[in-house]
């Protein structure tokens, strides 16, 4: 995990397996939805992370599931805005995990910023809001909900999300109708 493993299918068949038999007892949808988070690496798991992204992606699209998209848990560069149609394309749901990455390190608490805007414009403009699940940082972290400043910070998706609703996406009827 920490370079350049000499075996990287066989942790991710036993993760699949293991992953089967947590999941073999089918619980009701109404209570009950089973999201997948993929990670990009950790400390120590610098070349080989067995539950990717791509990893979880697939699981959850052959069995239904939502994935989870950690906004902290891609490259830097990566357009965290960009996958949402991917995925919805073929997943019915979806669960944000919107944390701010710094450095190594995810979980750290949600500002205003141009990727959360870029997520929050895609989910009004693809009209994805009512099939996204977002769970925010003041929720996850107890030193975040403690804190006054942070948990104000961590209502910024919902922030985001009322500034792109302000802003026109080109879905409005056509004044000329059909012809
Ligand atoms: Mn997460």
């Amino acid at each position: 995990m920490k370079d350049s493993p000499a075996d990287r299918r066989g942790p991710r068949e036993r993760l699949k397996s293991a992953l089967d038999e947590v999941f073999a007892e089918k619980l009701d949808p109404k209570h009950q939805l089973d999201a997948l988070e993929g990670k990009l690496f950790g400390i120590g798991a610098e070349s080989y992370t067995v539950g990717s992204h791509e990893f979880y992606l697939a699981y959850a699209a052959q069995h239904g599931q939502l994935v989870c998209l950690d906004t902290g848990h891609y490259h830097p560069t990566e357009n965290v805005a960009d996958k949402l149609s991917s995925v919805l394309t073929f997943l019915d749901q979806i669960l944000l995990h919107v944390s701010r990455g710094v450095r190594w390190d995810s979980d750290h608490v949600v500002v205003l910023s141009d990727d959360l805007l870029a997520i929050a414009q895609e989910l009004v403009r693809g009209g994805y809001l009512e099939r996204t699940h977002i769970a925010g940082q003041a929720v996850g972290r107890g030193h975040a909900a403690r804190d006054p400043e942070r948990t104000r910070d961590g209502r910024s998706p919902l922030l985001g999300c009322a500034h792109a609703c302000m802003k026109p996406c080109g879905r409005q009827p056509s004044i000329r109708g059909r012809s």
